[in-house]
């Protein structure tokens, strides 16, 4: 039983200590734990996650320190359904989020978080979004009864003791979370508790405040990835004056030793973490890996734009990863790291499809079932994933822990599209890059639930993870270009590995680590080294170095060919999806869009 104690027996701060004992008189917990973030304490949980039968742990030999857990079929991905932007006028959260009003949200929330931790422990978890000490830097914490969040937190935040000592001087963003599965005195656990049918996850952007309940999985359950450093980080950028966004960032350095830095922001099932972690084949060019998903980014005193990745780990899709399509993050998954819904071999190894041939026998599938090949299901599941620290990886660059964050050079905005959008394309200024990012769609994947092929727009790779109404984003997008000088802010770029032969349906770019000489053009543009040439839609590049590489019959010509006609489609496309925005629609994209169509007449 939890005795009632002085006002700070928890920590430093009398707010938070204040709120810790709100949280413990709802939810009722058996036993309440203040996480210190020590090694000693994860190998401590994960010992009784091993003895309860929640995670598996891996071959030593093979896979030292690693576990594996499945989760139940029906909590394998975000809710998007079940998310919701809670500010007090509807208007704020835009036609593009889920609205319920806060004192409503709030009263149903009391009504699910009560009791719902008797019979578990409640783990308190104080975690750091960016490097510590770096004024880029926000403290939340995340009060949980999942212990798999408590290990998932110590490898994807900076966690524990460091983060409170963060605090000190500044405010926390509190997170409360809950499977929502009390357990009665002497009741069993399930391995995967999770409350399917009462799931939600909600987010009061003007209070900075987030609640999630029903789901154990990734960007549902651990709070300081979607939640906070996306929706809730958005909201803040906002009012003081920065951007939180979905953003790989990564170091790239020419033969000459040169280094620059490229934010990238890309919707799901385009290969973000694999552009992260490139290994590019042009002889001589090194990439480093800063992030794969977040990027905080904020104008230096010298006028440029400078980005940190709030996060300290990866949580990425394993199916599709290999030696082939991602070196890297297969180096990085040597060791410490949980798999979550991939499937398991004879020799308590991981496997999943696209990772290298055939299913090896003996296989177990994400449901813990023995996997049969002949039913045509996968054996892992299409949205399984690996958590790790970002320090295992063999690329990471240690500009990562720069308190000030890293200068970036350009912006990149690429979705999967067959047609119409070339293989890179520069804006001709910050408004129209604003643009790109608005314009910004991908064609489904089979990764994704409904049908294949049909195009998303995903404004900024945002659509899912802006917490405020996305017409006021692109306000605040374009407002951030007038904050410095032109030459001072990066360049941006749309960019387009999937386009295809129309004639053939043939993929016209390798992609992958061929996508260096796509990076080489973008580097020496901004420097002003490489030669461009003016088309309608914007810079294009005089010639790319294709040096050693055979592209397919006219690829080249194709990858850069500007359809009159699908440009009209498109531009009519984007004329009708703006107007969702209506009167918050900045009249500069739409004179973008304008002046765009004036230059195909
Ligand atoms: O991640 C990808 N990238 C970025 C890499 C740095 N993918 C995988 C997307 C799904 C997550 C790609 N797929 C890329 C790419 O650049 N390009 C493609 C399309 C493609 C698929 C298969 C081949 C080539 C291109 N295969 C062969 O050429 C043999
Ligand atoms: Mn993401």
């Amino acid at each position: 039983m939890i005795e009632s104690s002085s006002p700070n027996r928890w920590t430093q701060n009398s707010a938070l200590n204040r709120w810790i004992e709100e949280a413990i008189a709802l939810c009722r917990p058996d036993h309440v734990h203040l996480c210190d973030g020590s090694d000693e304490e994860s190998d401590r949980i994960a010992t009784q996650m091993v003895e309860a039968g929640i995670l598996t742990p891996l071959n030593q030999q093979k896979r030292p320190g690693s576990f594996w857990c499945h989760s139940h079929p029906d909590d394998v991905a975000r809710v998007e359904e079940n998310t919701f932007i809670c500010s007090e006028k509807k208007e704020d959260a835009g036609p593009t989020n889920n609205w319920s009003e806060p004192a409503k949200m709030r009263e149903h929330l009391k009504k699910l978080f009560n009791g719902c931790m008797q019979g578990r422990t409640m783990y308190i978890v104080p975690y750091c979004m960016g490097p510590l000490g770096s004024h880029f830097s926000r403290v939340g914490i995340e009060i949980t009864d999942s212990p798999y969040v408590v290990l998932n937190m110590k490898l994807m935040t900076r966690m524990g003791e460091p983060a409170l000592k963060h605090l000190a001087q500044d405010l926390f963003v509190p997170g409360m979370h809950s499977v929502g599965v009390p357990l009665k005195k002497g009741e069993k656990d399930v391995s995967w508790p999770c409350n399917p049918t009462d799931r939600r996850i909600a987010h009061f952007p003007e209070t900075r405040e987030i609640w999630s309940y029903g789901s154990g999985y990734g960007g549902n359950a651990l709070l300081g990835k979607k939640c906070f450093a996306l929706r809730i980080a958005s909201a803040i950028g906002r009012d003081e004056g920065w951007m939180a966004e979905h953003m790989l960032i990564l170091g790239i350095t020419n033969p000459q030793g040169e280094k620059k830095y490229i934010a990238a922001a890309f919707p799901s099932a385009c290969g973000k973490t694999n552009l992260a972690m490139l290994s590019p084949t042009l002889p001589g060019w090194k990439v480093e890996c800063v992030g794969d998903d977040i990027a905080w980014l904020r104008i230096g005193s010298d006028g440029r734009l400078y980005a940190i990745n709030p996060e300290a780990g990866y949580f990425g899709v394993a199916p599709g990863t290999s030696m082939k399509t991602n070196p890297n993050a297969m180096k990085t998954l040597v060791r410490d790291t949980i798999f979550t819904n991939v499937a398991l071999t004879a020799e308590k190894d991981v496997w999943w499809e696209g990772i290298n041939g055939a299913p090896p026998p003996g296989l177990i599938n994400w449901l813990g079932k023995p996997h049969d090949p002949a039913s045509g299901q996968p054996a892992a599941h299409p949205n399984s994933r690996f958590t790790v620290s970002a320090h295992q990886c063999p690329i990471y660059d240690t500009a990562a822990e720069n308190p000030q964050g890293v200068p970036i050079s350009a912006i990149l905005f690429g979705g999967r599209r067959k047609g119409t959008i070339p293989l890179v394309v520069e804006a001709y200024s910050w408004a129209q890059g604003v643009f790109f990012g608005a314009a910004l769609s991908s064609e489904t994947t089979a990764a994704a639930k409904g049908a294949v092929g049909q195009l998303r727009h995903d404004p900024f790779a945002m659509l899912p993870f802006c917490g405020y109404h996305m017409g006021d984003y692109f306000a605040h997008w374009l407002s951030m270009g007038e904050k410095s000088p032109p030459d001072k802010l990066p360049r941006i770029y749309s960019v387009n590995w999937f386009r295809k032969d129309p004639s053939t349906g043939q993929l016209l770019w390798p992609g992958y680590g061929e996508n260096s000489r796509i990076l080489k053009w973008i580097f020496e543009r901004t420097s002003n080294q490489a030669p461009g040439r003016e088309t309608p839609i914007g810079i294009l590049p005089e010639s790319i170095d294709l040096s050693g590489l055979s592209l397919p019959h006219n690829a080249s010509e194709n990858l850069f060919r500007i359809d009159q006609k699908e440009w009209q489609a498109e531009i009519e496309e984007l004329k009708k999806y703006f107007q969702r925005f209506a009167s918050k629609m900045p009249l500069a994209l739409l004179a973008e869009l304008d002046s765009l169509k004036q230059r195909f007449q």
